[in-house]
């Protein structure tokens, strides 16, 4: 059986968590928090979760595990049939991956750690971040998935970076990213009416919740 390392509160954990959902996979979770130490590393060489354990092995890298996933499982497609839309699909999620979801996270401390603002680094962040947030106008249709009418990878990828980065350019520069991206918020909403995406959401709130209260 599959083994899902991780923990709830982790966007990244959410979104393999969610796909290993949609698919029907039989799998369990193993709670672990990143950590840059052995024997932690032998199964995710950066440290980082999520990583998931199978029959051949160990992996990390959250579109890595979404692309074997996929593959073990391609009778319940969560990708386009075809090569090209499959690879204008990739090309999405590297755009959100790269150019909103690592960037805004440069200066995730300050908005939900309370750490200091690095203001520096924020006027870094804040035009590359524009710059996806076209890119990603120009790549998605929102109709009234992703890529079309049917939720895909990209969808399921997307929603878990936006869910943290639209907080984060709200606070930091007061940007509304549904303002520059039409159709994002009514996306993100109809992806948290789906009943494995409100599952895994309750789950992060309660996990949240229980590291405020404790
Ligand atoms: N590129 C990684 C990012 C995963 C990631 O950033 N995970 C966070 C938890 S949400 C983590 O492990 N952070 C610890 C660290 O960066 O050392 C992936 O795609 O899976």
């Amino acid at each position: 059986m599959i083994k899902l390392y991780g923990f709830s509160m982790s966007n990244y954990h959410a979104m393999v968590k969610v796909f290993l959902l949609e698919k029907a996979f039989d799998f369990e979770e193993v709670y672990i928090e990143p950590s840059y130490s052995e024997p932690f590393l032998e199964l995710s060489p950066m440290g980082k979760v999520p990583c998931i354990e199978v029959d051949e092995g160990y992996l990390s890298e959250t579109t890595a595990i979404l692309d074997f996933l996929e593959s073990c499982l391609p009778e319940e497609p969560l990708v386009a049939a075809d090569n090209f839309h499959r690879a204008q699909m990739a090309q999405l999620i590297k755009t959100v991956e790269l150019y909103i979801g690592i960037e805004s996270a440069r200066v995730m401390g300050y908005v939900f750690f309370g750490r200091e603002l690095n203001q520096a680094v924020a006027d870094e962040v804040k035009p590359t971040m524009v710059k996806g947030a076209a890119a990603l106008q120009r790549l998605a249709s929102f109709s009234p998935y992703m890529l079309g009418d049917q939720a895909c990878m990209a969808d399921f990828f997307a929603y878990y970076v936006f869910l943290l980065a639209r907080p984060v350019a709200k606070k930091v520069w007061g940007w509304e990213l549904a303002d520059d991206i039409a159709g994002l918020d009514g996306w993100m909403k109809l992806m948290a009416q789906r009943p494995m995406v409100k599952l895994v959401d309750d789950e992060r709130k309660a996990a949240i919740k229980n590291m405020m209260a404790g």
